[in-house]
């Protein structure tokens, strides 16, 4: 089966791309020529991912499903969590994000958090969520050049190396987009949508 994923952000994409079992083909807005930003303007991950899963559902007439990601540190009462693409005030400028984050917690002993990613899936109109955390906490410099956003100050609990420069294999295994995409599969093959 095709399985349309609402994104743009291509990292997403490759990641989940590794993690497709066979017989199931992801296609991107991208690959369908849909350029048009989808405004997050939702104030809950839930909200957003639904907004981004809706939006081309109606407008397309696809099935579809959305990822809505945050980065919830704990020290700054889960901040950045669903504003963490325009923490610094310009969507997706990472490494303004990292910068802003780090200075705000420069005075802080407790450097723990947790990436949440949850996952709308709009099937003929009916919509359904699947969630997925990874704890760790927040390095004091930016490390490694593999990953995407947050990667490369994120340490996963029980693991030395960011995201950033750990393979993508095993963020894959470890992460939140991993955990809550591989729940997303279970419920398409427990209800046999193929
Ligand atoms: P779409 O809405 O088109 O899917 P986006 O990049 O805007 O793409 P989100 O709103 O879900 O996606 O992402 C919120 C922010 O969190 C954004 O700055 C991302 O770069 C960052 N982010 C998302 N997933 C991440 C991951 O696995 N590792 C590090 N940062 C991530």
């Amino acid at each position: 089966m095709k399985l349309v994923f609402a994104t743009h952000n291509h990292n997403k994409v490759k990641e989940v791309q590794r993690l497709l079992p066979k017989g199931i083909t992801l296609v991107s807005l991208n690959d369908l020529g849909i350029t048009e930003d989808i405004p997050e303007t939702e104030k809950t991950l839930e909200g957003n991912a639904k907004l981004k899963s809706d939006y081309v559902y109606k407008n397309y007439n696809l099935s579809c499903f959305a990822d809505d990601t945050g980065l919830l540190v704990d020290a700054l009462n889960g901040e950045p969590g669903v504003y963490s693409a325009r923490y610094a005030g310009i969507q997706n400028d990472a490494h303004a994000n990292m910068d802003k984050l780090l200075k705000n917690l420069a005075d802080k002993d407790n450097r723990s958090a947790h990436f949440k990613t949850v996952i709308s899936l709009n099937l003929a109109g009916t919509t359904q969520f699947f969630e997925g955390v990874v704890e760790g906490e927040i390095t004091t410099s930016k490390k490694g050049d593999k990953g995407f956003g947050y990667d490369p100050i994120f340490r996963p609990n029980g693991y030395d190396q960011t995201f950033a420069e750990l393979p993508l294999d095993i963020k894959n295994e470890i992460s939140h987009r991993g955990k809550a995409f591989s729940k997303l599969i279970t419920y398409l093959n427990d209800h046999h949508v193929t």
